[in-house]
């Protein structure tokens, strides 16, 4: 699976279920992963890719917020009302860093949250990769799926903005962070732009996982910061291009809408229309050079099945709001029925 962090995190959460259904651990497997954790033991062999774009230095730690969402959610102990962080966060440690002027006063780093970025701050001093820190962050708790990083590499995502805008103080780009939480996506982005992504390689395991799977998943992340990314690291795209698993994908949009964040902020600003069709010829048809074999939309917009299919994509509607598990289970495992159709 290629996936963002708060909208992935739910899919993830979902294709796990719907795993642990189809292809049940083995009852005498007792160390099968996830085995221990309610509802996820599968036989399954899953494997998502987690966008490192959205990451950043603040206050001399290092952040990967869409892996933590990933592996909070997964563990149970996320805020699922907030969207990010961990339950039960307490602030005391952001009152103290705001006092002293230190990071960001519109970023809030929770003292359980902030336990995560020393832990992993410390590993990477040791001289551990990425990849290598999110594998023992991992090991804390049973998820049932291997969240990998896409690239060891700092790809950070930058956007590029007008510098004579009021809010913009002269600077002609913010860091992705910034842009986002600070300004709420408000300020029109000019453009997106990861850093060293010349020098970046796929993170250990990616490669091997794309081409391995029996199925590719892309989650109903932000197509452009949050997928775009990961596809952006030079070899991921390649991996999917020569994969033989079916690629499928499912539309973050419903209904024109994002189905939540500023998605269309980051849509319009590279020119794709907010639309759930748009957004599968953004991604491209495998045959054709890009991204896909299958789309799944939303009942709302079932009028496009017809035209993605006579672009060469096998397409269906399906109801794509993640209410609950069941419901995201139900999407996921409508996904792996496309992905079978494509074959
Ligand atoms: N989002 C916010 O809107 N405000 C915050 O103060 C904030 C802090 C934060 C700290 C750690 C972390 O892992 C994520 C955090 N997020 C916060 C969420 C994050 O900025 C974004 O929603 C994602 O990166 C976009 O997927």
């Amino acid at each position: 699976m290629l996936a963002g962090g708060v909208g992935g995190a739910r899919f993830v959460r979902g294709v796990r279920a719907a795993c642990a259904e189809r292809w049940p651990a083995r009852t005498d497997d007792a160390t099968a992963p996830g085995s221990s954790s309610a509802g996820a033991a599968t036989s399954a062999d899953v494997t998502v890719i987690v966008n490192t774009g959205d990451d950043l230095w603040l206050a001399g730690v290092r952040l990967m917020p869409d892996f933590d969402s990933l592996l909070y959610a997964l563990a149970g102990v996320n805020d699922a009302e907030r969207g990010w962080g961990r339950a039960g966060e307490t602030e005391r440690v952001a009152a103290e860093l705001r006092e002293w002027g230190v990071g960001w006063p519109w970023f809030t780093l929770g003292d359980l949250d902030l336990g995560t970025h020393l832990a992993r701050t410390a590993w990477l001093r040791e001289g551990a990769t990425p990849s290598q820190v999110a594998e023992r962050l991992q090991r804390r708790w049973p998820l049932g799926v291997r969240l990998l990083p896409a690239t060891d590499t700092e790809v950070d995502t930058h956007v590029r903005i007008d510098p004579s805008l009021p809010d913009a103080a002269g600077r002609d780009e913010l860091h992705f962070q910034e842009w986002w939480t600070r300004y709420r996506a408000a300020i029109p982005a000019l453009g997106f732009e990861q850093r060293n992504l010349a020098e970046a390689r796929p993170a250990p395991g990616v490669v091997a996982a794309i081409t391995g799977a029996d199925v590719v998943l892309v989650a109903p992340s932000n197509p452009v910061v949050s997928i775009g990314t990961i596809v952006s690291v030079p070899g991921i795209r390649e991996a999917l291009a020569a994969t033989g698993a079916p690629v499928v994908g499912v539309s973050p949009i419903i209904g024109g809408r994002v189905v939540r964040g500023m998605a269309d902020a980051c849509l319009t600003a590279i020119g794709v229309e907010t639309d759930a069709a748009a957004v599968a010829r953004h991604y491209g048809v495998r045959s054709a050079g890009g991204l896909l074999d299958g789309w799944l939309v939303d009942g709302t917009d079932a009028a496009s099945v017809a035209s993605l299919e006579e672009i060469g994509l096998v397409a269906a509607s399906v109801p794509l709001w993640m209410r609950d598990l069941d419901t995201s289970a139900a999407l996921a495992g409508a996904a792996i029925d496309l992905a079978a159709r494509t074959r």
